[in-house]
């Protein structure tokens, strides 16, 4: 398959330590993964699922204990401490490897090692990365070959060039014994005891986000958190977005939006680039490029539905993995909550129990049939509305870049940013209510800048001085707005209808981006007038209660500034520029 002396090493080492019975390469063919599907269903790792209505589409069930990303267990090592993040787990290289190394001795013994050459962007593209990543999963294999470009062909184009270096093994599955570790200064994951995905789909926030944002540090470009759409207008001319949520913050569901009937009808359209990862430059026109480097979603089922998110529906039909969503065994079919109001009558929940509708559990509590944090695993091609420029090898100009996150109070539905580094301070203090996608308590509000605090693979003041040396080197830079869909009423209901209509923001956003529209100047930068944003057609919303999401309370916010001080407070290398920003907006609310 290569003689690339680093890869054949590199496998050489792993088997001398795991001791596999076997070597297997991911060769990329049709043939090759219907075969290790095969297998996976007779090992009981997959369940294949009704072929007449999902073709292609298969169930797996994880550990109870291994749902969602562990950032407590997940750590960036280094030399030194300082390159890391206080806010971030730290571990010394050689403290690291050597630990990791007792826990790797002959893990994989009577098991298969599978081989997975793969490419981080279009294969051969200029701005694509290649990895190696080494596992004892046949669910690694079948994801990662939805999730990125696999194969021979990514082995011929590797040459014997450098790559990055991914070993993982399912080993026990140990909680105790689970780690995700990130070597950036030697361009390394070495990942154990888990078999869920962001923990163990190395190309995914591994690579593409801490591997890379290092890369990017070094190199003079950006990875970000952030889904990449495309608003198409009637002229047919068409402008790009991209946007940092967290996880489980509706990224997927904002990158397939559907405009409401009113921009329907005159022609809108919005395209997905990606939903989850953007790798950004400078082009030469001095304008900021985005392209997505995965090949797939590995999105939220619960709450995916007709009306919410048709587009990721549909493209879950066809040669999908579902991970922990409930199983009807009626029909051969997945649902989870939120999917429609007929739960599976015979059906089995995430766990493996019988299960309905009506399960509860010995307390008299409603059992999920789904699990909050279950996914799919889907081919991006099955997109309805995935953008032409999907493949790209240059991706897309932005016009906007949009931060946000879920706030039930404070955070206007929209604001714009005064500045590059202004914008830069804005994505810094970000701060969100926890959701299910790691493990640990949802709902608290935490401070999570441009959505990459379980995601940056160095100091995260070095990383806010990035992207203020980037800033210097955009003549053309895009405009920075951040965004709220989730403030609630008194009752604690949503106000903003969101999904859909959260299109009215992004057309306020561009008509900013072209001076097309004006704007309140307010403390914390520029806010609509609520008559800008077109509530043509929406039964519950007048300028009144657009009137109210826009507000900016003062007090809330000189409370929010301290809350800034205070993240800034735990961090170290905070640029002088985004503490001259904290101060400069701390004057303007006492004003
Ligand atoms: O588990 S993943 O990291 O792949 C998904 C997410 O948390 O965003
Ligand atoms: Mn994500």
């Amino acid at each position: 398959m290569t003689s690339n002396k680093k890869v054949l090493a590199f496998i050489e080492e792993t088997k001398a330590l795991c001791d596999p019975k076997e070597v297997v390469w991911v060769d990329g063919s049709e043939e090759q993964l219907e075969a290790f599907r095969k297998q996976a269903v007779e090992e009981g790792i997959l369940i294949k699922l009704n072929q007449e209505k999902l073709p292609g589409c298969y169930l797996h069930r994880t550990t109870q204990n291994d749902v969602a990303r562990v950032e407590g267990r997940t750590y960036i090592c280094s030399k030194n401490k300082d390159d890391s993040s206080p806010i971030n787990n730290w571990m010394e290289s050689g403290e690291a490897y050597d630990m990791l190394k007792k826990l790797f001795k002959g893990c994989m013994k009577g098991r298969t090692l599978y081989v997975i050459p793969y490419s981080m962007g279009a294969v051969g593209s200029k701005f694509s990365k290649i990895g190696i990543e080494l596992t004892d999963s046949i669910y690694v294999v079948l994801n990662m070959a939805i999730m990125t470009r696999v194969g021979q062909k990514v082995l011929d184009v590797l040459g014997d060039g450098d790559f990055v270096k991914g070993l993982h093994s399912y080993a026990e599955l140990s909680e105790e014994k689970r780690y995700i570790c990130h070597f950036p200064e030697d361009d390394t994951i070495i990942s154990i005891n888990s078999n869920y995905g962001g923990n163990v789909l190395l190309g995914k926030k591994c690579f593409a986000l801490r591997i890379a944002s290092y890369l990017g540090k070094k190199e003079g470009w950006m990875a970000e958190h952030m889904l990449i759409l495309g608003v198409q207008y009637p002229n047919g001319e068409t402008k790009y977005i991209a946007a940092a949520f967290p996880s489980a913050c509706g990224k997927t569901n904002l990158a397939m939006l559907i405009p409401p009937e009113v921009y329907r009808k005159k022609g809108y359209k919005v395209w997905c680039v990606g939903d989850d990862i953007a790798w950004i430059r400078v082009g030469e026109d001095g304008r900021l490029y985005a392209v997505n480097p995965e090949n797939g979603f590995f999105g939220v089922a619960p709450g995916t539905n007709e009306k919410s998110n048709p587009n990721a529906l549909h493209t879950t039909q066809k040669n999908t993995i579902f991970t922990n969503v409930a199983y009807n065994a009626d029909t051969g079919t997945v649902w989870w909550e939120g999917l429609d109001k007929n739960p599976p009558k015979n059906g089995v929940d995430w766990k493996g129990n019988p299960w309905n509708g009506d399960t509860k559990d010995a307390d008299g509590k409603p059992v999920k049939g789904a699990h909050p944090n279950s996914r799919f695993t889907a081919p991006a091609v099955n997109c309805p509305c995935l953008s032409k420029e999907f493949e790209n090898p240059d991706g897309v100009p932005l016009s906007a870049i949009v931060f946000g996150g879920r706030r039930a109070k404070t955070a206007p539905l929209v604001y714009q940013s005064t500045s590059w580094n202004n914008g830069v301070f804005v994505g810094s203090s970000m701060a969100s209510e926890t959701t299910a996608a790691a493990t640990g308590a949802v709902g608290v509000v935490r401070r999570d800048p441009m959505a990459m605090r379980p995601f940056v693979g160095y100091n995260m003041g070095d990383y806010f001085a990035h992207w203020i040396e980037m800033g210097k080197k955009i003549k053309n830079p895009p405009k920075i707005f951040n965004v709220n869909w989730f403030r609630t009423d008194d009752e604690g209901h949503f106000i903003w209808p969101g999904f859909g209509d959260n299109m009215r923001v992004l057309d306020w956003i561009l008509a900013r981006c072209e001076d097309k529209v004006d704007a309140v100047e307010t403390p914390i930068g520029y806010v609509p007038k609520a008559e800008d944003i077109n509530i043509e057609g929406l039964d519950d919303i007048t300028t009144d209660t657009v009137k109210g999401l826009l507000e900016i309370d003062k007090e809330t916010w000189k409370e929010e500034a301290e809350g800034i001080e205070k993240f800034y407070g735990e961090l170290t290398r905070v640029p002088q520029e985004l503490k001259d920003e904290l101060a400069a907006l701390k004057k303007r609310l006492d004003a």
